[in-house]
């Protein structure tokens, strides 16, 4: 898409790396930012990506061999108001996608110095997001990643972010179950039950977006992103985006697959019956792509419920461990105390048909996508860390 410019908040991150190579391929213009802060955080607590990517100067050095590609990268900190002022002063985008966040929920669960940086970088960040968006690019679309776990696992069924009007108020004082009319409540933010620190800052970024569209007729998408796993489709190496399969950084697929290369045992936490949206990476930044393609209108705070499919943990592990034993591998399933506090039986059945009315074609194979993914990982096998796996940071 020429002369759509495209700014990347967190460009070097496990999606923002990838995102900015399809863009750059698909002819938008791009430019990005990023505090290197998930390499230092991994680094940090004893982790390592398990691919071995790029240094942040080799990914500069590559990006800019695209003629679209509108900068090097800086290395800016979002949460300081005036680097993320003169970044959107300067590169005057038409979409800024915002990943520049702090996304571990175990992470921001540690102790209180872990759970406030999480929520002050986090919701910082997207505050000063949406004023300097209102100050030089009112126009512009914020895509922001939200995440699923904001809604958390309540006993009904989950919209796309708001109540519909399809939603009947009968436990109204006063009416019976014969005087059903739409929801009075239809259109407000549909109510969330976040399960973790860094959930809850996610929630409080969507009142803040919804504030300021409401308030300043800014235009923004949430996209509530299930569980992305997987690793991206490569021409060459230094394209390769980062794996992380440490209790803080590491999602659940992605753990799976690097215990089972090594055929340590499945980590299954509590019963396993836990059950979530997941998708891709490669269907995340599809669905990325159309939300920038399609830009919501002005002053429009839209959402969208980004996963394809619905497992629960014992499903996932039976699939990785399934799929292991084809390669010759034998890790076992292991069920270990919950280290979260979170339901493990419960409903789950959000709805998700907008990114699919705009397009979106999703991979819904996720068991030949882990026989793939369990391939790709196997040369980098002896790069695990076997230190990191187990979890260690408990909810309560
Ligand atoms: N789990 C296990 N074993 C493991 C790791 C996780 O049983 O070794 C379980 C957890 O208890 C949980 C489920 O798997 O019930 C998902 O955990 P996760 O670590 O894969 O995902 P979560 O902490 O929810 O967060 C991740 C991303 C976050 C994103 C979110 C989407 O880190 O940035 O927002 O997925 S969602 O979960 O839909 O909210």
């Amino acid at each position: 898409m020429p002369n759509h410019r495209v700014l990347i908040l967190g460009i070097d991150g496990y999606i923002g790396y990838p995102l900015a190579i399809h863009l750059l391929k698909q002819n938008f213009e791009v430019c990005g930012v990023d505090n290197l802060s998930r390499r230092d955080r991994v680094r940090h607590i004893g982790g390592a990506s398990l691919t071995n990517i790029a240094s942040f100067d080799d990914r500069a050095n590559y990006l800019s061999s695209f003629n679209n590609f509108i900068d090097n990268m800086s290395r800016i900190d979002v949460d300081y108001y005036e680097t993320i002022d003169s970044a959107i002063k300067y590169f005057k985008p038409n979409t800024i996608v915002h990943l520049a966040q702090m996304p571990s929920a175990p992470w921001s669960m540690i102790n209180a110095y872990h759970a406030y940086q999480t929520q002050h970088e986090n919701c910082m960040a997207n505050l000063n997001v949406l004023w300097a968006m209102k100050q030089h690019c009112p126009n512009a679309h914020l895509l922001k990643l939200g995440t699923m776990g904001e809604y958390g696992t309540p006993d009904c069924d989950i919209p796309e972010g708001n109540i519909t009007n399809t939603c009947v108020g009968e436990y109204m004082t006063g009416k019976t179950m014969d005087d059903r009319y739409p929801c009075p409540m239809s259109g407000l933010i549909f109510p969330r039950q976040p399960g973790s620190f860094y959930h809850l800052s996610k929630v409080f970024d969507t009142y803040n977006v919804d504030f300021a569209c409401r308030n300043w007729g800014l235009r923004s998408t949430d996209v509530m992103q299930g569980i992305v796993y997987g690793l991206n489709e490569l021409t060459n190496d230094i394209e390769i985006t980062r794996f992380d399969y440490d209790e803080y950084f590491g999602t659940a697929i992605n753990r799976f697959c690097a215990q089972a290369i090594i055929e340590h045992p499945l980590t299954v936490y509590g019963n396993g019956n836990q059950t979530r949206g997941y998708l891709p990476l490669k269907d995340s930044i599809q669905c990325l792509t159309l939300a920038i393609e399609n830009p919501p209108e002005a002053g429009e705070c839209r959402t969208f419920n980004q996963f394809e499919e619905i497992y629960s943990i014992n499903e996932l592990a039976d699939i990785v461990n399934r799929q292991a034993r084809k390669l010759g591998l034998n890790p076992g399933i292991m069920h270990i105390p919950n280290p979260r506090k979170e339901k493990e039986s419960h409903y789950y059945n959000p709805e998700h048909s907008k990114l699919l009315n705009l397009g979106y074609k999703p991979t819904d194979d996720l068991e030949g996508e882990i026989g793939i993914l369990l391939k790709q990982l196997l040369p980098y096998k002896d790069r695990v860390n076997k230190k990191v796996i187990m979890p260690k940071t408990k909810w309560e």
